[in-house]
């Protein structure tokens, strides 16, 4: 089974991935059907456990954004579990050196790329069938956060790994680890742009695919433009919270 999300960018189209911190499965399936390319669920900051990310990919399926996770931590059980229940990319907060990011990579890929145990319960259900084994280790996406000066300082040994597909940045962990403050998600410093430039640049030299986190339309737009692949457009909560702000403060006049 090809990934869609991975076929999407080597084709040089720009995408869109949904985020969702609401442990609902109905959450999820109307977010999924909006037409977001992906989707992930998010046990890092989100409030999802392993049951309601289970729940979400299920309701997600019959929409058909890739599904993907944020990790909680670089921790090969999460991880090994989220992929076996469907999850097609992992995202992984704070890698921040070579090693850290060979064991994502070793979490994520079956021997003899790295060391994952066998045993795909639900992700063994798409595609055609007995086939996951042998498509599993060029599908996945394994995509590690950038967000400390620590792994700036360490990009390009981190972009090196083999298995590496790409990166995703947390601008407000970056932002607080360079003390640039208070952290404000979509921030437009020429400073900050800057770096993003410099890393635009090290992925598309190899091949590697970039996206980042943002909270409205405009600065996804604006992303896209400078070159980022994919980039995530706000969550479930934020995009609620949002709206309902904003037809709370027209009703009140
Ligand atoms: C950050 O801003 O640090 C993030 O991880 C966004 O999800
Ligand atoms: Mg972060």
């Amino acid at each position: 089974m090809a990934n869609k999300l991975r076929d999407a960018w080597k084709a040089g189209r720009k995408t869109v991935n949904g985020w969702l911190s609401i442990p609902s499965a109905f959450s999820a399936e109307v977010m999924a059907q909006l037409g977001m390319e992906s989707m992930t669920v998010d046990l890092q900051h989100g409030v999802h456990d392993y049951l309601s990310a289970v729940a979400s990919f299920q309701a997600m399926q019959a929409h058909g954004p890739t599904p993907m996770a944020r990790l909680p931590w670089n921790e090969p059980g999460i991880a090994g579990k989220l992929l076996d229940a469907g999850a097609q990319g992992l995202i992984c907060p704070m890698v921040n050196t070579r090693a850290q990011a060979e064991a994502f990579v070793a979490a994520c890929r079956y021997p003899p790329m790295g060391a994952r145990s066998n045993g795909p319960i639900r992700a063994g259900l798409y595609g055609e069938p007995g086939s996951y084994f042998q498509t599993a280790n060029d599908d996945i996406l394994c995509l590690p956060m950038i967000e400390t000066r620590e792994a700036l300082d360490n990009l390009d040994a981190i972009l090196d790994v083999p298995g590496v597909d790409g990166i995703y940045i947390g601008p407000t962990d970056l932002q607080i680890s360079l003390g640039i403050l208070p952290p404000i998600m979509e921030r437009q410093d020429q400073a900050i742009l800057d770096i993003y430039a410099r890393l635009i640049r090290a992925c598309h030299e190899r091949g590697k695919f970039i996206g980042l986190h943002c909270t409205t339309g405009a600065y996804v737009k604006q992303m896209h433009e400078m070159g980022f692949d994919y980039a995530t457009l706000g969550s479930d909560l934020t995009n609620m919270v949002m709206g309902a702000r904003a037809q709370l403060a027209a009703a009140r006049g």
